[in-house]
């Protein structure tokens, strides 16, 4: 791929599927069980805390039990070889880019090893089970604490840096979503507005398939180590 230099690599659930965390569209549509409007929005909180709280506090407990595969850890290799500016996005709330190594990463949708205090406004990391109410970390005030995730309705975070990566990005590629949650789903759109490439690499054809410039069907695990290979080959 002659001269990209600035990339931006944006990540769903599929991409964790290999690893064992449920990826969200499952057959039923559920989220493990769940309607999506009873557990990921502030209404759902404010309406039965300690119901989010378990759904979060499950996920959170089965971080133990999963590990990076080889297309985070092929992510993770590129963010230490490449020589240009990337920004690696996702939108999963589990840990495993940052355990593969990735660096230069984001969660514009949090993260379920954090904790916000709505008491004293700050997040600390967090493990164990939230439904206990214990006392934030910071502020040791007990009962204040909300999962560190953005929530329907809300706001992603970094938005700005997000969108200033998009509008100097050469190459922008997406693994693993469906690109039916905005405003991630939108990115591609920006991406070539601003004259980038796009490149996507999923099992099965996203929302957003007609707007890349190429699609590459198939499992993360096969498709990304080749093409973090193959990017490397030409530094
Ligand atoms: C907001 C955290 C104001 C929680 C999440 C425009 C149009 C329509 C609606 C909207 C719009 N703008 C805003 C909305 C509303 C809403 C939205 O998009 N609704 C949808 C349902 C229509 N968006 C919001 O509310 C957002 N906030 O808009 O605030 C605003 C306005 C302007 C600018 C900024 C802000 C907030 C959305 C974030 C919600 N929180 N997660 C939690 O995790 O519990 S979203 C959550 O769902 C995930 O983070 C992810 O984003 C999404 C799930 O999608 P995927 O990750 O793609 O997973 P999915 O299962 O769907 O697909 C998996 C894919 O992988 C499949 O394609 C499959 O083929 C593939 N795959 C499977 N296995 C593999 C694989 N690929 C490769 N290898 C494999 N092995």
């Amino acid at each position: 791929m002659e001269n990209i230099n600035n990339i931006v690599i944006l990540t769903g659930a599929g991409i964790s599927a290999e690893s064992g965390v449920a990826t969200f569209r499952g057959p039923d549509g559920l989220w493990e069980g769940h309607r999506v409007e009873d557990v990921a929005t502030p209404e759902a909180f404010a309406r039965d805390p300690d119901m989010v709280q378990k759904f979060y506090d499950e996920r959170r407990a089965k971080l133990d039990a999963v590990q990076p595969n080889p297309a985070h850890q092929a992510l993770a290799e590129l963010d230490q070889k490449w020589p240009g500016d990337l920004l690696l996005v996702t939108q999963n709330v589990d840990d495993l880019h940052d355990r593969a190594g990735s660096q230069r990463l984001l969660h514009m949708h949090g993260e379920l090893r954090s904790a916000w205090c709505l008491a004293c406004g700050e997040r600390s990391p967090f493990a164990g089970k939230m439904a206990l109410d214990p006392a934030c970390p910071k502020c040791d005030q007990f009962g204040h604490l909300r999962p560190d995730i953005v929530w329907f309705g809300e706001m992603p975070y970094q938005m700005e840096r997000i969108e200033l990566a998009l509008a100097q990005c050469d190459l922008f590629v997406s693994i693993g979503t469906s690109g039916a949650v905005y405003p991630a789903a939108g990115f591609v759109q920006s991406a070539r507005h601003y004259g980038a490439r796009t490149l996507e690499m999923n099992l099965d054809p996203s929302e957003g398939s007609l707007y890349f410039h190429e699609s590459r069907m198939g499992k993360a695990g096969d498709l990304v180590p080749v093409w973090v290979e193959d990017l490397l080959t030409n530094v």
